[in-house]
């Protein structure tokens, strides 16, 4: 039987992005995916419209539910919509005998937050405590410390303060650097960076997404964290190259590319 992996998510109809990418990630890792939606979205290629949170009730009833028949080896958040939401996941998450790999989803490029402001504090307070990692790109960085993130030495920094914060391991994901996408990752063996040749595309819709589903699916096979994060890095950038270009706006990237 494969192992489980879960993610706890917004749902991107497009199929990019969000439970949709995640799942298929899941899967082509060899994983038997669950997934607990947390948000609906309108969106395409070309904008993402609008958001609706569901009531966070219904969010615990459904990770409860998993909970007391068939929990995951490993679990992920992704888009978690307002504070209460991000609130019950935490609560949950503190019964949780397996790793939780927290992407701190916040804005998408175009469109309405997938976070409200007003639910990072939230964030702070009460997730990045329960997470094994947590996986932010620059700008959530800088949302998350309040400080500048622009340089791998911001990024050490950056990860340094959300472990003082609580997050067991810190992977600073840097695909909006100039040039090379170096990627650092804090953990308890200390600082390692991830390199990749950047690809020029405008598909990377679901990159991040897609990533840290990667790396929870690492997690659930019973990878270490590093070598996770490693394989993961792998499988991102060949499945930005091989991107399908889809749609007229950003398009997705791969999820059939190639497990490392
Ligand atoms: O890539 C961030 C993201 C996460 N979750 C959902 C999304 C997006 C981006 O559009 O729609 C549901």
């Amino acid at each position: 039987m494969a192992p489980i992996a879960l993610t706890i998510a917004g749902s991107d109809p497009s199929g990019g992005a969000g439970i949709q990418g995640d799942l298929k990630t899941f899967h082509q890792w060899g994983l038997y995916g669950q997934a607990v939606v947390t948000l609906i979205t309108v969106q395409n290629s070309l904008r993402l419209s609008r958001v609706e949170a569901l009531p966070a009730g219904l969010v615990g009833e459904q990770i409860a539910a998993l909970l007391e028949d068939c929990p995951p080896a490993a679990a992920k958040t992704g888009a978690l919509g307002s504070s209460a939401i991000v609130e019950t996941v935490a609560r949950m998450a503190s019964t949780f005998q397996f790793p939780l790999v927290v992407d701190p989803v916040m804005a998408s490029t175009h469109g309405p937050l997938l976070l409200p402001a007003d639910t990072i504090e939230a964030l702070i307070a009460c997730l990045l405590p329960r997470a094994a990692l947590v996986t932010p790109n620059l700008p959530e960085a800088e949302a998350l410390t309040g400080m500048a993130v622009r340089t791998t030495a911001d990024m050490r920094l950056a990860a340094c303060r959300l472990h003082q914060m609580g997050a067991r391991a810190v992977l600073v994901k840097g695909g909006h650097l100039e040039g090379d996408a170096i990627d650092v990752l804090l953990d308890s063996a200390g600082f390692r960076e991830f390199a990749a040749t950047r690809i020029p595309t405008r598909h990377t819709h679901g990159t991040g997404c897609a990533y840290s589903a990667a790396i929870t699916a690492g997690l659930a096979r019973g990878l270490a964290l590093a070598d996770a994060v490693a394989r993961a890095k792998e499988f991102i950038s060949q499945a930005i190259r091989t991107n399908p270009g889809l749609g007229r706006g950003a398009g997705p990237v791969n999820h059939f590319a190639e497990v490392p």
